[in-house]
């Protein structure tokens, strides 16, 4: 019944804006766990979860049941209109598991974005400053504020401007590439920089992804967000964790921070928070998450009833699976086995992550390597080895400011057997 990859990419060429690409060429029919089936009927072993999002793998029974169930209830009524009980419980679950025991308040959005940007609305309503301080590297959504905050200009902001204003970008602690300066130094450096050119008591947020996921899977140095958080709260600014990649059990803990036991001001989330449906929040302190009018938050869809549904059968998922200790688990497999392809091939300049958020960054060994910028990026590889996993059947995304960063986000519920099959794959295309 349906038609062939290359019939649908046709139609697509013709109805589909060229803005919006596909990394693969073939159109998908179902997934199950970590496996994905196209409408060729060729199998992919998915190692992007879709970009972190299927952490309970592809229809997990209990998100389909709940989503079946909500839908023949009732599919909207918009929560500012006439609300219902899972929006209400999925905030109790937010401000249960996300970090620290302090009392909270959350709001539920769409997307990761409108989730990035009603933090940073939040922060400035309730501290009265306007400055928001972010991070080279960083990724926070392709909306106006949000391509203000990400760094990087192709593809997400080449010519969409002009920006928002009163953003701050400072330098991320970043080992590989920063001559291995301590957690504690970097902070300090780009500390310094918003107290001379911004000034401490204009800052209403410190606005940082916990390890850096579209930026190259960019893990601080320890010490650096422990360093940012102090500094926030000894200046009456706030710092924001954007959990919307890292959260949600993919890097072995319910929350990234909670590794360095960070407690953010305000938590964003999304992705992994609700199986595939699009659902994201805010979490954070109730004096500062109640400090907004009655009105000044919400929209149309945030929140919605069969979102809410899947994010809780999530949820449940999560706790009932342990899907934290999966992620160490999926980690403990990847790990090795990448560091051994690294120790053959002078092509991996470093193997880097956390839980089931793993990477490899691909450098050129024939360049020098340069005191302060570290080996040099080689994105013709990475984009040659990406392609040649999909060619047998493993999906892997890349990222990175240099799009040197192939990245490994495999479903959390994903077995030894199918990591391995993965990592054979991955192994034979370094080789070719
Ligand atoms: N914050 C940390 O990772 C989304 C973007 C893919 P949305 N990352 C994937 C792309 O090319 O658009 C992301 C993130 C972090 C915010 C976001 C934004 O989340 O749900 O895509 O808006």
């Amino acid at each position: 019944m349906v038609s062939g990859s290359e019939e649908l990419h046709q139609r697509r060429v013709a109805a589909v804006s060229r803005g919006v690409p596909s990394m693969l060429s073939s159109y998908m029919d179902r997934g199950t766990g970590a496996t994905l089936t196209d409408v060729d009927g060729g199998t992919w072993i998915d190692f992007g979860s879709g970009i972190a999002v299927t952490s309970v793998g592809h229809a997990s029974p209990r998100i389909v049941e709940a989503v079946r169930a909500q839908v023949e209830r009732f599919a909207h009524t918009c929560f500012m209109v006439a609300p219902y009980e899972s929006y209400v419980a999925v905030c109790e679950q937010l401000n249960e598991l996300t970090p620290g025991t302090h009392d909270k308040r959350s709001a539920l959005f769409n997307s990761g974005a409108e989730a990035v940007e009603n933090a940073v609305k939040i922060a400035r309503h309730a501290t009265g400053r306007a400055a928001v301080v972010v991070f080279d590297h960083a990724y926070h959504g392709r909306t106006n504020l949000t391509m203000a905050l990400t760094a990087k200009n192709m593809p997400y902001k080449h010519r969409f401007g002009p920006f928002a204003g009163e953003v701050y970008r400072v330098p991320m602690s970043y080992p590989l590439r920063d001559g291995g300066l301590s957690g504690e130094a970097a902070a300090q450096r780009s500390l310094d920089l918003v107290e001379k050119q911004v000034g401490a008591e204009n800052v209403a947020a410190v606005l940082v992804e916990p390890i850096q996921g579209e930026g190259g899977f960019v893990v601080p140095a320890p010490g650096f967000l422990p360093a940012l958080s102090a500094w926030a709260s000894a200046n009456g600014a706030l710092f924001i964790a954007d959990e919307i990649q890292t959260g949600f059990c993919r890097t072995g803990d319910w929350f990234a921070c909670e590794h360095e036991s960070v407690v953010p001001d305000l938590v964003t989330t999304a992705k992994g928070i609700a199986g595939g449906l699009p659902l994201s929040g805010v979490t954070g302190r109730a004096e500062v998450m109640d400090a907004i009018h009655p009105g000044g938050l919400g929209g149309t869809y945030g929140g919605n009833p069969v979102a809410c549904a899947a994010a809780l059968a999530t949820i449940e998922t999560m706790r009932e699976l342990d899907l934290a200790a999966a992620a160490r688990r999926i980690g403990s497999v990847l790990v090795p086995r990448l560091e051994e392809l690294a120790a053959k091939h002078p092509v991996i300049g470093e193997v880097r992550g956390r839980g089931a958020m793993v990477a490899i960054e691909l450098v050129d060994p024939s360049i020098p390597r340069s005191p302060a910028g570290g080996p040099a990026p080689n994105a013709a590889a990475t984009q040659a080895l990406a392609r040649e996993c999909h060619a047998h059947g493993l999906l892997v995304l890349t990222c990175g400011t240099h799009g040197n960063v192939l990245r490994l986000l495999p479903p959390l519920v994903t077995d030894d057997e199918t990591l391995h099959r993965g990592l054979d794959i991955l192994g034979d295309a370094l080789a070719t």
